[in-house]
């Protein structure tokens, strides 16, 4: 299997810790979709990492399709509960974090626009889904995981939101703001799938 990425997407990321703490071979082959050399839309028709391509060559994506995949390939350890509502509430987790990602990928790129075309009130509207998004994670998390004693897929999305949010946006300072996120992320930085994957320029 292959996984082609930029090693700076937080979707990307949480499909590597997945990868890693199961433990599946994967090569990694870097792709920046925005790179005029890029190419990502021979696997992916809308232009987007994370994709997985499987051995045979059929593509998966997006981040949340390959993490349910790799969920059935390898069960164990188990990131995604089998109960019902277990299941919905990381679901959710990973809905919630991965929407943060999308607020802020979409700040990053608006920036990147000249400054005369960028939207001051597109830009508020995406970090105020930051803003809100984070704190109803705060309020959410039962520790010491997002769902109390069992690490699962919704750590594993949080936690790579909130490293995308300190590699781009360090001046959110959310570990201020946070204090329930904070202590969460101290406990999955000690990780080694979590550690291995930070982004990186
Ligand atoms: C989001 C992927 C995405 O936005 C997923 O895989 O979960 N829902 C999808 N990827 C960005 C890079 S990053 O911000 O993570 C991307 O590939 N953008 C290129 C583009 O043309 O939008």
């Amino acid at each position: 299997m292959k996984l082609i990425a930029s090693k700076t997407s937080p979707f990307a990321r949480k499909v590597r810790i997945v990868l890693a703490e199961k433990n599946i071979p994967c090569d990694f082959i870097v792709d920046i979709p925005w790179d005029p050399d890029t190419e990502v839309p021979k696997f992916n028709p809308l232009g987007k990492v994370p994709v997985l391509v499987r051995d045979g060559g059929d593509t998966l994506y997006d981040s949340r399709v390959i993490v349910e995949y790799l969920e059935q390939v390898k069960p164990w350890p188990m990131l995604i509960p089998a109960e019902a509502e277990a299941m919905i509430e990381v679901k959710k987790w990973e809905a919630l974090a991965d929407g943060v990602g999308d607020a802020a990928a979409a700040i990053f790129i608006e920036r990147k626009r000249p400054e005369a075309q960028q939207s001051t009130d597109w830009i508020a509207r995406q970090r105020s889904k930051i803003d809100n998004g984070l704190a109803a994670m705060n309020t959410s998390v039962e520790g010491p995981f997002c769902m109390g004693n069992s690490f699962t897929l919704a750590d594993i999305a949080v936690g790579s939101c909130l490293g995308y949010l300190d590699f781009r946006f360090p001046e959110i300072a959310w570990r201020d703001r946070y204090p329930a996120l904070r202590v969460l992320d101290e406990k999955l930085a000690t990780r080694p799938s979590f550690a291995h994957t930070l982004p990186e320029a």
